[in-house]
């Protein structure tokens, strides 16, 4: 589980994070959901003032969700699948556009949801990458490729030039923070796939439910 007291960044603990939130009938737990994007928000601190307009968005959609867990409604926000059927139910997201309930779990999740796909892209680069590979490189293609599809233009202009201060291959491997290269590469091989599961998971359900163009 990840330790929110602890704040240096761990691969191994968002790893472990991702694996608990996926139950055996493959529903997915909002808590540690949550609890992954925290461990990432640890190495967004790490890597410098220019990314912290980044963590500061990640924190807000992590807290939105976290304070529907701890609301009377809680228990319906236990699982990603629990949410979404209380929230259509109810009638508590904006569904054509933003109205009075520009926060809905079901937006602010499928905020964390695109930005996963970009984590899954950059991975598995950064995986497969050679020692003098860039990883500012790998983080904009894999952020092309995803993320900004759905960012306006000031957004990307910042995501750019803050991706222009990542630091290099080996450096990036270190805070990683598992071991040797090797090691970090093994982890990688085991995030990403699961990664992939959560994502896949949560792309159909949000497909069954036409959610996935919230406002
Ligand atoms: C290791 C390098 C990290 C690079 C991070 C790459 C992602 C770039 C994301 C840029 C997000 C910019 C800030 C806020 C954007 C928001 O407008 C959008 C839409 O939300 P809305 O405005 O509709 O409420 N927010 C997002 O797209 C969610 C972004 C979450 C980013 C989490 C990144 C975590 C990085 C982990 C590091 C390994």
């Amino acid at each position: 589980m990840a330790d929110s007291e602890n704040q240096k960044f761990c691969l191994q603990e968002v790893l472990d994070s991702f694996k608990s939130c996926l139950s055996p009938e493959k529903e997915i737990y909002i808590e540690h959901y949550v609890y992954g994007w925290r461990g990432l928000v640890k190495l967004l601190n790490s890597l410098g003032s220019l990314f912290g307009f980044i963590s500061k968005d990640a924190v807000s959609k992590t807290q939105i969700l976290m304070n529907f867990l701890k609301s009377e409604n809680g228990p319906h926000y236990a699982t990603v699948q629990s949410m979404v059927k209380f929230e259509l139910d109810n009638k508590l997201v904006d569904v054509d556009k933003k109205g009075i309930y520009p926060e809905s779990g079901c937006r602010t999740l499928l905020r964390l949801h695109r930005a996963l796909r970009w984590l899954q892209l950059f991975l598995e680069r950064l995986r497969t990458s050679k020692e003098d590979e860039k990883t500012s490189v790998m983080c904009r293609d894999a952020y092309n490729e995803s993320l900004a599809q759905h960012h306006p233009w000031l957004i990307r202009k910042s995501a750019g030039v803050a991706f222009y201060s990542l630091p290099v291959r080996p450096a990036f491997f270190e805070v990683m923070n598992v071991g040797t290269h090797e090691q970090v590469v093994d982890v990688l091989g085991k995030a990403v796939p699961l990664l992939c599961e959560v994502y896949e998971i949560t792309e159909e359900l949000y497909q069954k439910h036409n959610l996935l163009d919230l406002p």
